[in-house]
């Protein structure tokens, strides 16, 4: 039976900190609208998509910070049904389109950068992802509004449900009557190993991740603060592709990676480069401009085969009795100078 879905990165242009929430909905809308009328089945959103990419900007206001959060509790039930955010959600199951997509959860008692699998067939949420690696500082490089910090730390608390796969019941018929196996990670996390290793080994054979990257953030990169804006944009992206398409081969899976791009604010550039990569690290399918923007491709689970039971066959090539370094030591032990 063929294994051939349609997929998208729904790429979202510039949000500015005084964009209205509805205004942003209606273009998240919209690019769903564009993924039905494709037949795309499955479309992968940005990192806080909802909103303008806050942990730029440090906000002592609590009343201003509270807003990019999305209030998901025992009483407000999954994030589908917050107010705010709603209408986005029911639109997808009405056209039957899969969506993964990030935003900030306030749980009542943590705040988390978070990520929701959400089946076009139900509208059940099928899996959420909390990110794991939180990039930049706690304390903000300094109080100039035109800085671009990165205060995910101060934000966030780091993501607690680890790096769980699951399968995407709601695309078995596309699959061939074999659910597809997913994983979800958040922008930061597709730069470290660890994360797709752990999806690597429970035969993920979709690889959903969103992200804001800034495309010129010299403060928090360190190096030459004299960079270019030219340099830092080819920079960024060059660092962007080159981690997905690695470990997108390493692990022998697709990843569709999905970019807020743009200029916020006038000062803020972050970069496009969303993508459809294929399980041989081959990019199918990435955007042509800065804003709002589908990237289809149909692609073929079956192609991830090749890598799962040849190069990167897992069970019968890895030594993890080689490998006890990877969770006992956090940062760097340098061997003793002789
Ligand atoms: N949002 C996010 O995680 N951004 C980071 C910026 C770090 S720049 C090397 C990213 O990894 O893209």
């Amino acid at each position: 039976m063929p294994r051939r879905i349609k997929v998208a990165a729904a790429q979202v242009g510039a949000v500015h900190r005084t964009t209205p929430r509805g205004d942003v909905l209606a273009r998240l809308i919209k690019l769903v609208e564009q993924a039905a009328e494709q037949g795309v089945k499955l479309a992968v959103f940005p990192e806080t998509t909802f909103t303008t990419f806050f942990p730029r900007y440090y906000i002592p206001d609590e009343t201003e910070l509270s807003t990019y959060f999305e209030l998901e509790t025992s009483s407000t039930g999954p994030i589908t049904r917050g107010t705010n955010v709603k209408a986005f959600f029911d639109r997808a199951r009405e056209l039957g389109v899969d969506v993964q997509i990030g935003y900030g959860e306030d749980t009542g008692e943590g705040r988390y950068n978070t990520a929701v699998y959400v089946s076009g067939k139900t509208g059940e949420v099928l899996n959420k992802y909390r990110k794991v690696h939180l990039p930049g500082t706690t304390e903000p490089f300094d109080l100039d509004p035109t800085t671009t910090n990165q205060l995910e730390k101060r934000y966030f608390l780091p993501g607690n449900l680890g790096f769980n796969a699951f399968r995407a019941v709601s695309l078995k018929a596309e699959a061939g009557g074999s659910s597809p196996i997913v994983g979800q990670l958040i922008c930061n996390d597709r730069r470290w190993a660890e994360g797709w290793r752990c999806y690597g080994l429970q035969g993920v054979e979709i690889m959903c991740c969103g992200y804001n990257t800034t495309a010129y953030a010299p403060k928090l990169w360190g190096g030459d603060q004299s960079i270019t804006r030219e340099k830092a944009y080819e920079e960024a992206m060059f660092h962007h592709k080159l981690v997905v398409q690695a470990h997108a081969y390493t692990n022998s899976m697709f990843c569709i990676t999905s970019a807020r791009s743009g200029v916020d604010d006038d000062l803020h550039p972050l970069i496009p480069g969303s993508m459809i990569v294929d399980p041989e690290g081959h990019i199918v399918a990435e955007s042509t401009t800065e804003g709002d923007e589908l990237v289809v491709a149909e692609i073929d689970l079956d192609e991830c085969l090749q890598g799962k039971e040849r190069t990167f066959n897992l069970g019968k090539h890895r030594r993890v009795e080689m490998y006890g370094r990877l969770v006992q030591e956090g940062g760097v032990s340098p061997p003793p100078e002789p």
